[in-house]
């Protein structure tokens, strides 16, 4: 996919350079699955009532085609990443939410975690990601659902995604405990929680 670039000065945040790789970065090991039954994605927190996907469940919810730019905050950026996801709006559709929920805690297999205010969870540029540039996630990258927040720093983009709490008040995820910031504005540069 060839990039626009006519107007990649102001696609790319500030401190932000171009890859046309994709870098793999997180902490700690990669899952890899062999049995899908023992899989779920749970949906937990300020909600009536809780509800626990099956691994078929969620490949059976509806999909579509998403187009993007990703910024790391380790200062690599790629535009034009074609995605197929699921909308946030059919989670929503499957629950609901009470009052209470402002904040999301999105949990990625062994325990990571990072944390996000609900409206940029529910933004309609977020999605759970299935398929990047026409493959299937591959393991480093979080098959076999992320989420995508795009308009976020990358990190917020949990992989190997198997929770979506909602809560009354934020909390930090893992990052968001050492040392990078709450929200992660790439055009705000909100690296650190300094910044
Ligand atoms: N579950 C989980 N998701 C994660 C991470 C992680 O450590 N664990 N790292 C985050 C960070 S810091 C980045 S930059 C992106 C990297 O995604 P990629 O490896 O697909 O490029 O994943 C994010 N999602
Ligand atoms: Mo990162």
């Amino acid at each position: 996919m060839m990039s626009d670039h006519k107007n990649v000065e102001n696609r790319v945040p500030p401190g932000q350079t171009l890859t046309e790789g994709f870098p793999v970065l997180h902490h700690g090991t990669v899952p890899y699955y062999n049995d899908m039954s023992k899989w779920d994605l749970k949906i937990t927190g300020e909600v009536e009532q809780e509800v626990t996907l099956s691994y078929m469940e969620v490949m059976n919810l509806p999909r579509k085609e998403y187009k993007n730019d990703i910024h790391c905050v380790t200062t690599w950026s790629k535009l034009d990443n074609v995605w197929e996801g699921i909308p946030v709006s059919e989670i929503m559709k499957l629950i609901k939410l009470k009052d209470s929920a402002k904040f999301v805690m999105l949990h990625g297999e062994h325990g990571w975690n990072t944390n996000l205010p609900i409206k940029d969870f529910l933004s309609d540029t977020s999605f759970l990601g299935l398929i990047h540039n026409g493959e299937r996630l591959t393991p480093e990258h979080g098959y076999p659902l992320r989420m995508v927040v795009p308009h976020l720093y990358f990190w917020k983009s949990a992989k190997w995604l198997r929770g979506i709490e909602f809560m009354e008040k934020d909390k930090p995820g893992f990052w968001e405990r050492n040392g990078y910031h709450m929200y992660g504005d790439p055009w705000k540069i909100q690296r650190y929680d300094f910044d």
